[in-house]
């Protein structure tokens, strides 16, 4: 239902929706055995013609099991959540694989700066490609990301990949992504950011490898200033930027 809604791009997406399943499943199986069975105490021990409606103290051995049980069921349910959550916690997290290329993004109030590795395929060379909401990956690539924001607490987010990473301000925090379909999606700041939050907003586009080729071919930069940048204010490290993002700017 979850890929019905919002397609899964990203080669950890399933295990995420995996684990949405999981907690809903056993949530929903509790919520609706407890509320039947509760309804059905209410309707059992009801108030008849000449009868009282029966007051239970809940001290009796089988009054007793019959809340013990279901709270150690119900344990047992909360460590498979948790054991889960922890497998994929690690793959998704933990585990940093070798990644085919890098990508540095940088979240700033209200919009988000992408350098791509350009032709070369090295990130923080003169090649780069920088975009202003506008990331380009190739489809089957496994990528790790370095994120940063210039000012306050921004959050990276794509639905698609079932990915959402913390942008703090002063650190460089990496992570990784591998898409697995071709498509135009969305990218959303998730971290309540200022006054035009709702509206920092990107697009991440993911081509084959032909269409990527082409696309970097096409804007690698043929200017590109040869010295660092060592303004901290927009460029927190000594990557360098190309003249297309002052234009963009
Ligand atoms: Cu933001």
């Amino acid at each position: 239902m979850l890929e019905y809604l919002v397609p899964r791009a990203s080669s950890y997406a399933a295990d995420i929706d995996f684990l949405f399943d999981l907690i809903t499943y056993l949530v929903g199986f509790w919520f609706i055995l407890t509320l039947g069975y509760f309804f059905y105490l209410i309707f059992r021990y009801r108030a008849k013609d000449g009868q009282k409606a029966e007051y239970i103290t809940g001290e009796t051995h089988k009054q007793k099991m019959a809340i013990e049980i279901p709270h150690y069921l119900i344990l047992v349910c909360d460590a498979a959540i948790i054991v889960f959550t922890f497998i994929v916690w690690t793959d998704v997290k933990i585990t940093q694989p070798e990644p085919d290329e890098e990508i540095r993004i940088v979240a700033q109030q209200w919009a988000w700066s992408f350098y791509h590795a350009g032709p070369d395929g090295l990130l923080g060379t003169d090649d780069d490609i920088a975009r202003v909401d506008e990331l380009h990956v190739e489809v089957g690539k496994t990528y790790r990301f370095h994120l940063e924001s210039t000012d306050v607490m921004h959050s990276f987010s794509v639905p698609v990949f079932r990915l959402k990473q913390d942008a703090v301000p002063g650190r460089v925090i990496q992570g990784w992504f591998k898409p697995i379909k071709t498509g135009e999606w969305d990218i959303q700041c998730a971290e309540m950011c200022g006054v035009a939050h709702g509206i920092m907003a990107a697009r991440i586009f993911i081509e084959d490898a032909e269409t990527h080729t082409a696309w970097v071919a096409a804007n690698a930069p043929t200017m590109v200033a040869n010295t660092p940048i060592q303004d901290g204010s927009m460029i927190a490290s000594n990557l360098s930027i190309d003249l297309q993002l002052k234009e963009d700017i």
